[in-house]
């Protein structure tokens, strides 16, 4: 579905599990900080509105979106967490390096949830825009770090 068709923040609060025992680990980009800033926002408060204590929370950055796969795979390594989320937007600009970075992320994090004992959460935005960036992350489309928050909760308890 597009998300156009879906608001990122909209859920349904009674099938999202207690998560006042889990642990959470964030890996977020420093690339286009107004948007990645949101996400992170957005996922953290989400983390918390369902009982994730902020001691639990535990956020490191990377450079840019396709350091998202080593640093989670060193949070893995790390151990301790229940659920981990990678957070970073691309936008798409003048050279193919838009895809090669798409890729590389989605095929690395899809790799990581099949070599790891925890769900790794994909939020990461691909857009063809700043505009479409700024409706996922807060605006009109709601928020991505909302969405993978939710989804981190689900996928620990699952
Ligand atoms: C190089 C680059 C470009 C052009 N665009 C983005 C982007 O839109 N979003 C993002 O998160 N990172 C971008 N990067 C940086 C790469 O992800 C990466 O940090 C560098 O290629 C170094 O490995």
């Amino acid at each position: 579905m597009a998300t156009a068709l879906r608001n990122l923040s909209s859920y349904d609060a009674t099938k999202v599990p207690d998560a006042s025992n889990m642990c959470f680990g964030i890996v977020v980009s420093e690339w286009n900080p107004e948007i990645t800033g949101a996400l992170l926002e957005g996922a953290v408060n989400t983390l918390e509105r369902h009982g994730a204590i902020p001691e639990n929370i535990h956020v490191k950055t990377v450079p840019g979106s396709f350091e998202l796969i080593y640093g989670a795979h060193q949070m893995v390594l790390n151990g301790g967490y229940d659920a981990l989320i990678v957070l970073g937007s691309v936008i798409k600009g003048d050279t193919p390096h838009f895809d090669y970075i798409c890729q590389g992320v989605t095929t690395g994090i899809a790799r990581l949830n099949t070599t790891s004992e925890i769900p790794i959460i994909y939020g990461l935005l691909t857009t063809d825009n700043l505009q479409q960036a700024l409706d996922r992350a807060g605006g009109k489309l709601g928020n991505k770090g909302d969405e993978c928050a939710v989804d981190a909760i689900k996928m620990a308890k699952f």
